[in-house]
């Protein structure tokens, strides 16, 4: 179901029914060579991950797993902004093919008002500040429904299928997503990234909103009022000053 990209696409699809990650299969692949616009895709992934060594839950039949390689003339501190723009063409994508109104949660989500609908990964191989690849891994729940999730993600995490009330087709979706992601990394190489941080501003989940801002040594309340154009959050803090920008950090949006 999942295989058949239109001729003429840029991307070339390897298919997989079970890895342990998309994102560890692409990177051998990468360094072995792979061209740019190698995607990955799994059935399942027995050992799907998230940031800092979290797990991503990967079950057959109900999520897009996949991975694509990238090859951008471009310094690896651009790598979060590779992030954003992953997100921003699934968010894209589920507007599309499911009518779903998602919305880009800093630096790596995708959410719709169940939850967390999609988490990026955005990995490097980088030389000397240059990328050499940029692995960016999508995980995309499609068509579970409550119940599907395990006990401890009850709550957080949604799917396409919970937010539009009918299930989703895949393939279709895949298309799309890769359709979407292509079209903004073409504008990224020409025009640079301030189209694609107008597109994440106007479909944010987190600006404007009170946050608490997890960072690796505190954790503060602020206001998120901005992206800044490397990508950065800036956040305004509770107890006064101006915006701090925020690199690597976990963001929870609260309530206001
Ligand atoms: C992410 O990490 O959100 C990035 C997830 C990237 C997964 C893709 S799947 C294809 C490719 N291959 C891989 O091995 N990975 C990539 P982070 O922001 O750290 O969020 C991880 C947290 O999300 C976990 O600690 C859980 O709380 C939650 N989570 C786990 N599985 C989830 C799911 N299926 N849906 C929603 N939330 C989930």
């Amino acid at each position: 179901e999942l295989v058949g990209l239109e001729p003429g696409s840029t991307f070339h699809l390897e298919y997989f029914p079970e890895l342990p990650s998309t994102n560890d299969h692409l990177r051998r692949l990468g360094r072995q060579g792979a061209p740019e616009g190698t995607v990955v895709v799994a059935e399942q992934q027995t050992a799907g991950r998230g940031r800092r060594g979290r797990e991503w839950a990967s079950p057959p039949g109900l999520g897009l797993w996949l991975s694509v390689l990238l090859r951008p003339p471009l310094p690896a501190r651009d790598a979060p902004l590779l992030a954003l723009m992953a997100a921003a063409a699934v968010r894209a994508a589920a507007e599309q093919v499911a009518a779903v109104d998602a919305r880009v949660k800093w630096p790596n989500d995708v959410m719709v008002p169940q939850g967390k609908v999609c988490g990026v990964l955005a990995e490097l191989d980088a030389e000397l500040d240059r990328i050499r690849a940029c692995i960016l891994g999508v995980g995309l729940n499609v068509n579970q429904t409550a119940s599907d999730f395990p006990p401890h993600l009850a709550g957080k995490a949604a799917s396409l299928r919970m937010a539009a009330g009918r299930p989703v087709h895949r393939a279709e979706l895949l298309r799309w997503v890769l359709r979407h992601l292509g079209a903004r990394y073409r504008q990224v190489l020409v025009e640079g990234f301030e189209p694609l941080l107008e597109e994440v501003r106007a479909f944010s989940a987190t600006l404007g909103r009170p946050v608490t801002v997890e960072e690796a040594d505190r954790t503060w309340p602020g206001l998120a009022e901005d992206l800044a154009p490397d990508g950065a959050l800036l956040v305004r803090p509770a107890s006064g000053g101006a915006p701090v920008a925020v690199y690597a950090a976990d963001v929870s949006i609260r309530p206001a």
